[in-house]
């Protein structure tokens, strides 16, 4: 189905587990605050409605969504988080900026997941206008911060299990 069709917010509860016992950072750009803010409340209500206490929810803001690598990992090194959630809008204009920092963002993030072995998850819209950025902010396309939480848990859980897990793999 495409996303056009559906509202990718929806998601089976039932499915994620407790998350009491982790710890979560979430980076905020300033830019487009009135989106990026209604991506927190997403992301925040998500991570609480499935037992996150606010005193495991640490959170900053930074000056744009170029800025956000850099935040996610200072407040990793602060607090050793169990998953660290982007929330950024990159609005197309009339120059390719939104391309160099989408491309830069993108990457910062995946090198921080592979360099530390956690989630460093790309909560960022990449939208060609401001409607499209609330239809994904809240509106009819859902809130892109619950299912970046989504992601966040589901990853932080993954490493978890497989921490915890005591099957011997190879010999
Ligand atoms: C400069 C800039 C522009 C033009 N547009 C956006 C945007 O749509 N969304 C966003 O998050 N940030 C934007 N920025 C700011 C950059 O991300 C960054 O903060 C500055 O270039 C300083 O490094």
């Amino acid at each position: 189905m495409s996303t056009a069709d559906r509202n990718l917010s929806d998601y089976d509860r039932s499915n994620l587990p407790d998350i009491s016992a982790l710890k979560f950072g979430i980076v905020v750009s300033n830019w487009n605050a009135e989106i990026t803010n209604a991506l927190k409340d997403g992301c925040v209500d998500t991570l609480k409605g499935h037992g996150a206490s606010d005193e495991n929810i640490f959170i900053i803001q930074v000056p744009g969504s170029f800025e956000l690598p850099a935040g996610a990992r200072m407040i990793d090194d602060k607090y050793n988080l169990d998953a660290v959630i982007c929330l950024g809008c990159v609005i197309k204009g009339e120059t390719s900026h939104n391309e160099y920092i989408n491309q830069a963002v993108a990457t910062g993030l995946v090198q921080l997941g592979i360099a530390r072995s956690k989630p460093f998850i790309f909560g960022i819209l990449t939208p060609d206008n401001q409607k499209q950025a609330r239809d994904r902010a809240g509106g009819k396309h859902g809130n892109k911060g619950v299912e970046a939480a989504v992601a966040a848990i589901e990853m932080a859980t993954l490493k978890k299990e497989l921490q915890n897990s005591k099957k011997k793999i190879g010999f």
